[in-house]
C-alpha cells in the first residue's frame, strides 16, 4: 500500500527502530557472499517465503540469523546508510535507533568496529541532508543481567555515542525484575531509560518496568489495556508508548489490522507513537506503518499529525532541538 502523499511528505520521528531490523534481504545476501556467511536462503523470495512469522521468538531466531551475515566495519556502515536512506524517502528527520551490540560481540566484533561504521554513515548523512540520529543502547532480555553489566559497562568508552539505555528480545521468561541492577547502573550513568514490555508480556511486565526498571517510554505496550488502572498511570505520566503496527499484525500480537487497539490505546489519552520496528522483516517502513493504520481506521487529519507530534514529544531530543521541530 502506498502512504497517502499527504502523510508521506510530513516530518516525522522514528523512536522504535532496531538497526539490525533494517537489514534488507539483497544486502544479506550480498553480505553473506562476500563473508563466507552460511544462510538457508539463495534468493530475495526465499528469504521472503521464510518471513512466516508465528510469534515473536519465531521472529527472533531468524532475525538474529539475519545479523550473522555483519562483520567489519563497511558491513556496518552499509547498515546504517541504507536505513538512514529510508529515514530520507520516509521524511523520518529525526530517528532513535537501537543498536545491539550482543548480537556482534560473541562473534569477536567489538565496539570499534561496528560502532566506527555507524558514525561514519550518520556523519554523511547529517551533512549530505542534515539527519538527525540518536542511538539507544539496546541490551537483550534473553541473556544473564550479569552479561548485560558487562556490555554497560564497555559502552562506558562510548558513552557519548548513546542517548539511552533500552532491552528488547523475548520478553516472556525474562521479567522486569531480572534487570533492577542493570537499570539502576544504567540510571547513574545519566540514560535516558526505555524498553520493550507489554508486547507479548503481560500489563504487570508493564508495570514492573516502570516501577523496578524506572523508565519514561514503553516500546510496544499495547497489552496495558487489560489493566485500566494502568491506563490511567500511563495517561497521568504521559508515558510515551512506542507502538509498532505492521510488526504487531506479522508477530501476531493482533490477527489483523483490523483488531490493533491503536484507536483504542489513543481514545484513553495515551502518548500514543507509529514506528517501524523492524522494516525489512515485517514488510514496511515508517510511512507503510502510518498509511496501514490511517486506512484501516481511517484516521482524520488530525489524529494522525498528533501521532507524528507525539514522536517528537516523546523523542529524547534536547529541549532546544525538540522545539525546533515541533
Ligand atoms: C523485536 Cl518486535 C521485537 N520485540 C522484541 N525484541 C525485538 N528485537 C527486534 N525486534
Ligand atoms: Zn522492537
Amino acid at each position: 500500500i502506498a502512504a497517502p502523499d499527504w502523510i508521506s511528505s510530513l516530518p516525522k520521528a522514528e523512536l522504535h527502530i532496531h538497526l539490525d531490523g533494517s537489514l534488507e534481504a539483497g544486502r544479506m545476501l550480498q553480505l553473506a557472499q562476500k563473508n563466507g556467511v552460511e544462510l538457508p536462503y539463495k534468493s530475495v523470495e526465499e528469504v521472503a517465503q521464510a518471513y512466516n512469522f508465528t510469534d515473536l521468538q519465531s521472529f527472533l531466531d531468524l532475525y538474529y540469523m539475519g545479523a550473522s551475515v555483519l562483520c567489519d566495519e563497511e558491513d556496518f556502515y552499509h547498515l546504517m546508510m541504507d536505513y538512514l536512506l529510508q529515514c530520507k524517502a520516509n521524511n523520518i528527520v529525526h530517528t532513535e535507533i537501537m543498536i545491539e551490540p550482543q548480537t556482534y560481540l560473541p562473534r569477536g566484533i567489538g565496539f570499534e568496529v561496528f560502532m566506527s561504521g555507524f558514525r561514519r554513515a550518520m556523519r554523511d548523512a547529517a551533512d549530505q541532508w542534515g539527519q538527525s540520529v540518536l542511538l539507544i543502547l539496546s541490551l537483550l532480555k534473553h541473556t544473564s543481567e550479569e552479561e548485560c553489566i558487562q556490555v554497560l559497562e564497555m559502552a562506558d568508552a562510548w558513552r557519548d555515542d548513546f542517548v539511552a539505555l533500552g532491552m528488547a528480545s523475548t520478553e516472556l521468561g525474562n521479567p522486569p525484575e531480572k534487570f533492577a541492577r542493570l537499570f539502576e547502573l544504567g540510571k547513574q550513568r545519566g540514560y535516558e531509560l526505555t524498553t520493550h514490555a507489554g508486547e507479548e508480556g503481560p500489563p504487570a511486565f508493564i508495570w514492573g518496568s516502570l516501577q523496578v526498571m524506572n523508565v519514561t517510554r514503553i516500546d510496544h505496550g499495547v497489552r496495558c489495556l487489560e489493566d485500566p488502572t494502568l491506563v490511567d498511570y500511563l495517561r497521568e505520566h504521559q508515558i510515551a508508548l512506542t507502538v509498532c503496527p505492521l510488526s504487531n499484525i506479522r508477530l501476531r500480537v493482533f490477527n489483523a489490522m483490523a483488531d490493533h487497539n491503536i484507536v483504542e490505546l489513543m481514545q484513553q489519552g495515551l502518548k500514543v507513537t507509529i514506528n517501524s520496528d523492524d522494516p525489512a522483516y515485517f514488510g514496511g517502513y515508517l510511512n507503510d506503518n502510518f498509511c496501514a493504520v490511517a486506512e484501516q481506521f481511517n484516521l482524520s487529519q488530525a489524529d494522525v499529525l498528533t501521532l507524528i507530534k507525539n514522536g517528537f514529544e516523546a523523542s529524547y531530543l534536547r529541549n532546544e532541538r525538540k522545539a525546533y521541530f515541533l
